[in-house]
């Protein structure tokens, strides 16, 4: 059986989602952010060192780190589905966008949220955390133009991994002007199988 540990309003939810539009069994044991410092309980380094969520343990296999779950998962029970075959070349935009996602587009928003939290004192990083994210977010809206999709014309690893990063973004205000995204995340979060997964995850306040 598989077991996903979940904690609130966060990136495991997209978990969630992945395991829903795959169609199997799996079990949640949950957790809750600290309501002061956001921080995940102290029982989730017991899972993993690193006490972070998303974590995955299947069978006497535990995985951790968002992009490796997703991979993981669709590589063993996506049967064919969600992953470009590795001779095409959509499998190099695959791979490029399954990594971009937290390699890159999730530091100008994980910068934001910081520059939120120091108030005045963070005021002389602005401009240039306003230009990553610029930078990132039009790179992101003009790859994507009228697609509903990353990779191809189809649902992949990748959607999975992007949307998270979008959600963050749109709850920061981060998202205006870029058309293309604001429509694409419109389109994931109508998914059957999304709605499945905040169903059964409970609060999410990143899916609106
Ligand atoms: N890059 C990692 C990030 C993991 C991560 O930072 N997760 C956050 C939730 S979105 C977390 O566990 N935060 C609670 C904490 O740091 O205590 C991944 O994608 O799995």
């Amino acid at each position: 059986m598989i077991t996903v540990h979940h904690l609130n309003n966060s990136r495991s939810q997209r978990i969630l989602w992945l395991l829903e539009e795959l169609g199997v069994d799996y079990e949640i044991v949950s957790y809750q952010r600290d309501t002061t410092t956001s921080l995940a309980p102290e029982s989730l380094k017991e899972v993993h060192p690193l006490g972070k969520s998303p974590v995955v343990t299947d069978g006497d296999r535990t995985v951790a780190e968002s992009g490796a779950i997703v991979e993981y998962l669709i590589r063993k029970y996506g049967r064919d589905r969600l992953m470009p075959n590795e001779d095409t070349p959509e499998f190099i935009s695959y791979l490029h966008w399954m990594h971009y996602a937290e390699g890159s587009a999730m530091l100008p928003v994980m910068l934001s949220l910081y520059l939120v939290r120091l108030g005045e004192a963070g005021k002389p990083l602005h401009p240039r955390i306003e230009s990553e994210v610029a930078n990132h977010f039009g790179y992101m809206n003009d790859a994507l133009g009228q697609r509903d999709f990353f990779v191809g014309n189809a649902l992949s690893g990748a959607d999975f991994q992007l949307t998270f990063a979008l959600e963050a973004a749109k709850s920061l205000g981060l998202l205006s002007g870029f058309e293309n995204l604001v429509r694409y995340l419109g389109k994931m979060h109508e998914r059957p199988a999304y709605r499945r997964g905040i169903e059964r995850g409970g609060q999410y306040d990143l899916g609106q």
